[in-house]
């Protein structure tokens, strides 16, 4: 397994690891209001690898806690980092996946991070996939949710619409936002039944106080369909790419 142990000496001797940034815009003033994170490793002979590919590796093999800690830690250095040059507030929500959640102590990580890189934890949001919070390894989720949320992060269902779980859980558990899965974006507006979807989630999520985020919305069409909609935000290239940090400065200073 020699994916296995470059990951091992990409984590123990660092500079191959890097997040990346997707913006996320609210609809009504097109401005920057998040950015997800999004693992990248530039592995020294076979180039960049994705996560989809390394992180069922880590998951596997014990590493994730170690993985997921280093992205806790360098979102938060990134967030002080912003900070210090003045940028306007976003929140930067990073991917938590299910290991995390039931190894480890991810309440610990993420409150000894935000001390120590002095950062508010509403600019630090949580995304969860359905399965993650379904994931009966994980315990009951509620009251682990509830401290999270009571640490001060806001919590988003990722992928939300794929993951073959009832509705019923959104009764139950203590959450901020769905982000609506790129499924349900890619055929609008012309595809009835996807709009149909879209429409009815916009509603029930506005019934249950949930903010909702669009993903993958790469057409204007797309993107004229969610504003008339009231979407509220939205994720996806005909935005931008997810991209390097300082990459995205100078247009997101432009909007302070
Ligand atoms: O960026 P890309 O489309 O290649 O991401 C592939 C998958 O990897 C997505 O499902 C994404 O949520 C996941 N992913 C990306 N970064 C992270 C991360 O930091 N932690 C976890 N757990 N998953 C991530
Ligand atoms: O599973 P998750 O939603 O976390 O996956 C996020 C991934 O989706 C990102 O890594 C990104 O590369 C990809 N992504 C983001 N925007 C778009 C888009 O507009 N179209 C497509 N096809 N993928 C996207
Ligand atoms: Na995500
Ligand atoms: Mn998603």
């Amino acid at each position: 397994l020699g994916l296995l142990n470059d990951l091992r000496n990409a984590l123990a001797v660092g500079g191959q690891l890097e997040l990346h940034y997707q913006p996320q815009y609210r609809l009504a003033d097109d401005r920057l209001v998040g950015l997800e994170a999004l693992l990248r490793w530039r592995h020294p002979r076979d180039g960049m690898i994705s996560p989809g590919d390394f992180i069922p590796l880590a998951e596997r093999h014990g590493l994730m806690s170690t993985l997921g800690d280093w992205v806790i830690d360098q979102a938060l250095a990134q967030l002080a980092h912003w900070q210090r040059k003045g940028l306007p507030e976003a929140v930067v929500w990073i991917n938590i996946s299910a290991m995390q959640l039931f190894q480890g102590d991810l309440e610990t990580a993420l409150a000894s991070g935000l001390a120590r890189h002095r950062v508010p934890a509403r600019l630090l949001g949580l995304e969860l996939t359905e399965s993650v919070l379904l994931d009966e390894r994980a315990g009951d989720i509620a009251p682990r949710l509830e401290r999270l949320r009571g640490q001060g992060h806001r919590v988003a269902i990722d992928d939300f619409g794929t993951g073959y779980s009832s509705l019923g859980y959104l009764k139950h558990l203590p959450l901020d936002k769905l982000k609506l899965d790129r499924a349900f974006i890619r055929a609008l507006p012309d595809d009835r039944a996807d709009a149909a979807i879209v429409c009815a989630v916009l509603a029930m999520a506005e019934g249950l106080g949930l903010e909702v985020v669009a993903e993958g919305v790469e057409t204007e069409p797309q993107r004229d369909f969610l504003l008339a909609q009231g979407c509220a935000e939205v994720q996806g290239f005909f935005y931008a790419r997810p991209q390097p940090a300082a990459r995205l400065e100078a247009e997101w200073q432009a909007q302070a």
